[in-house]
């Protein structure tokens, strides 16, 4: 039997890494992993990929795609034979998911910085057609906010070290004082230290950067980088687990949320 996963681009190393865990949680249970990676993140994409699936015999999806709210709910009643578990959807959707916890992570990330002594802050945020950019956003902000930070900048990219690189060129144009740069993934944040080396902003001149995901490679970027810990594996773990258990009892909602952590390596100080 097989279980059907529609993923954001494997380009990017969060969805990846999220991808190769669901795959090896999945063998565990004896279930085949059928990988649709649709270019758009509308309705219709998601409904032509179902079908597929659907065709496949498969009964059970896991949807890692950032999705607004009415987009999930609407495929699950227009879909009652397949049970969807999502993994990047606002806390207010009604349906079933397990998802990170993005607040106390958000929260430690900017504290770390405030207390370090910074003042002066880019925010470098994700899409805003991804729901998960736009809450860490918010969240960076409501810390900020709380220290009575008022003047930081904010910048969009498309989760791409070369949009990081890009952005921080944007951001020091911006605001030349700025001495911390809070980032929304790790892969954005690697284009950001490439572009601060590229400027000599290095040793006693280096700009404070933090990121998000703690993917595997962020512990040998240079500095190593201050990040915030998602357990992609144990996301994949959960996500399959509970897919059967939905699959088993279709009636039943489940939602669950994962902890993020603060990481403090030497790309902040
Ligand atoms: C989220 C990652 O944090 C980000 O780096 C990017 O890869 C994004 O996915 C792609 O959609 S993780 C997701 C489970 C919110």
């Amino acid at each position: 039997p097989s279980i059907g996963l529609i993923t954001a681009s494997l380009t990017l190393h969060a969805p990846s890494q999220i991808a190769a865990a669901i795959k090896s949680h999945a063998i565990v249970h004896q279930l085949e992993v059928a990988i649709a990676m649709p270019a758009m993140a509308d309705y219709d994409s998601l409904q032509a990929r179902l079908n597929e699936f659907r065709a496949q015999n498969i009964r059970g999806a896991i949807v890692n795609l950032p999705l607004e709210g009415s987009t999930a709910e609407r495929l699950v009643s227009e879909n009652p034979d397949i049970c969807c578990l999502f993994l990047d959807i606002s806390p207010d959707t009604n349906v079933s998911c397990v998802r990170f916890d993005h607040h106390d992570g958000c929260g430690a990330c900017v504290s770390h910085l405030w207390e370090l002594g910074h003042r002066h802050f880019g925010l470098l945020a994700g899409p805003e057609s991804s729901v998960s950019a736009r809450m860490r956003l918010s969240s960076w902000r409501e810390t900020l906010h709380r220290h009575g930070v008022s003047n930081a900048v904010t910048v969009f990219g498309d989760w791409s070290a070369a949009s990081g690189w890009h952005k921080a060129f944007e951001l020091l144009h911006q605001h030349p004082r700025m001495t911390a740069i809070v980032v929304a993934n790790d892969q954005m944040a690697l284009g950001v230290l490439s572009a601060l080396a590229q400027l000599n902003r290095t040793g006693s001149r280096a700009v404070s950067v933090t990121g998000y995901d703690d993917t595997a490679d962020s512990l040998y970027f240079q500095p190593p980088l201050t990040t915030v810990a998602q357990d992609f594996n144990k996301l994949g773990k959960r996500a399959v687990e509970l897919l059967i258990q939905q699959m088993a009892a279709p009636q039943i909602r489940v939602r669950e949320l994962l902890p993020t952590r603060l990481v403090v390596r030497q790309s902040t100080w």
